[in-house]
């Protein structure tokens, strides 16, 4: 494929909402979070073409109108960006909860018949360019067949309206459960392969150390795949003045791959907890938590939410990006 013409023709990131302005369930288009590591590629959907290659027994070629053929899903999810790929262990509260539109991979690679060596997924982006002084063919990461989640997208819709450019357009992945770095944008080609990919996104970024008994890094690292239990508290905001002796509800979101099973509050920075009220999980959403609050004395406070997974995994309390969220206010 000839290359696309950039626009912006670096990296490009928008981060429009803070968590306290995520009260939002679904999160409009226009506060959805924005990244891209190396510009936004000017793509045209009838010139737009995805190839679906290696290790099938039936390699496909496929152009816009042919993704009518599949039957269309809609997937309302979280959507987490996992933060500066250069500092892995920074909290990252990008995020938010959309609705994507598409056909399933499933029945993609269905038509295509991978054989028995496919273990991975390779997806390639349209983008090039240079991210940390790497020069870059194209944006590629790799998804593992055997954890792919089942309704993994491939998506042309974004809250009902087609993918605005800098989310992807025409055609992106969407891998539900994953981190955002995982669903990659403006696809052009699949290859099927039996081992992970080799360019930097899949070997040098996006993979994190994994630490010791002591938290000192060891040889080993782990892919930035399923995201971890993670909650923000979204009210009330940073340095709120808050009532004494009147009732506040302390309220955010809480998400994870998997489903959130239980979220704590602590309002006296992480001291001691209290069991939050909790959603159950529904489909890929974030789910919401409350807790009824009564402030007695007045001064400072700072609030803390941590979620933890159904398979109970816990929120850490620092220095992960899943970090537990504390917000500090003012009772009076
Ligand atoms: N081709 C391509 N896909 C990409 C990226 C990119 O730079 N190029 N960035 C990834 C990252 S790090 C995130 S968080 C999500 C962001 O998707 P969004 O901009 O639609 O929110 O896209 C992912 N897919
Ligand atoms: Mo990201």
């Amino acid at each position: 494929m000839t290359r696309p013409p950039l626009n912006p023709t670096s990296l490009y990131r928008r981060i429009p909402l803070a968590p306290h302005q995520m009260r939002d369930r679904r999160t409009r288009t226009g506060d959805a979070i924005i990244l891209a590591h190396l510009g936004v590629p000017q793509l045209n959907q009838d010139a737009w073409m995805l190839t679906v290659d290696g290790l099938v027994d039936r390699p496909l070629t496929l152009r816009f109108a042919d993704l009518a053929r599949y039957p269309k899903v809609l997937l309302p999810s979280v959507h987490q960006c996992a933060g500066n790929p250069l500092e892995p262990f920074a909290p990252s509260q990008r995020v938010c909860n959309v609705v994507w539109g598409g056909v399933r991979l499933v029945d993609i690679l269905a038509a295509c018949q991978p054989g028995p060596q496919a273990r991975y997924l390779w997806s390639h982006g349209a983008d090039y360019g240079t991210f940390d002084g790497v020069e870059i063919d194209a944006y590629v990461k790799d998804l593992p067949l055997e954890r792919a989640p089942a309704d993994v997208l491939i998506a042309y819709e974004l809250n009902g309206a087609p993918l605005p450019p800098a989310h992807g357009f025409p055609v992106r992945l969407v891998v539900p459960g994953f981190y955002g770095t995982n669903s990659v944008k403006w696809l052009t080609r699949m290859s099927l392969a039996d081992r992970r990919a080799d360019g930097p996104f899949t070997t040098r970024w996006y993979n994190d150390p994994v630490l010791d008994a002591a938290g000192q890094p060891t040889a080993q690292t782990t892919p930035v795949w399923d995201i971890a239990p993670q909650s923000i508290i979204v009210s009330p905001a940073p340095d709120a003045v808050i009532g004494a002796a009147r009732e506040t509800e302390v309220w955010g979101w809480a998400w994870g791959d998997g489903g959130i099973a239980s979220v704590e509050v602590s309002k006296d920075d992480g001291a001691t907890w209290a069991a939050a009220a909790l959603e159950p999980p529904r489909g890929r959403e974030w789910q919401r938590f409350s807790l009824a609050w009564r402030p007695t004395a007045s001064g400072q406070a700072t609030l803390c939410a941590r979620a933890t997974s159904r398979s109970g995994v816990r929120q850490p309390l620092a220095g992960r990006r899943n970090a537990v969220h504390r917000v500090s206010v003012r009772i009076g």
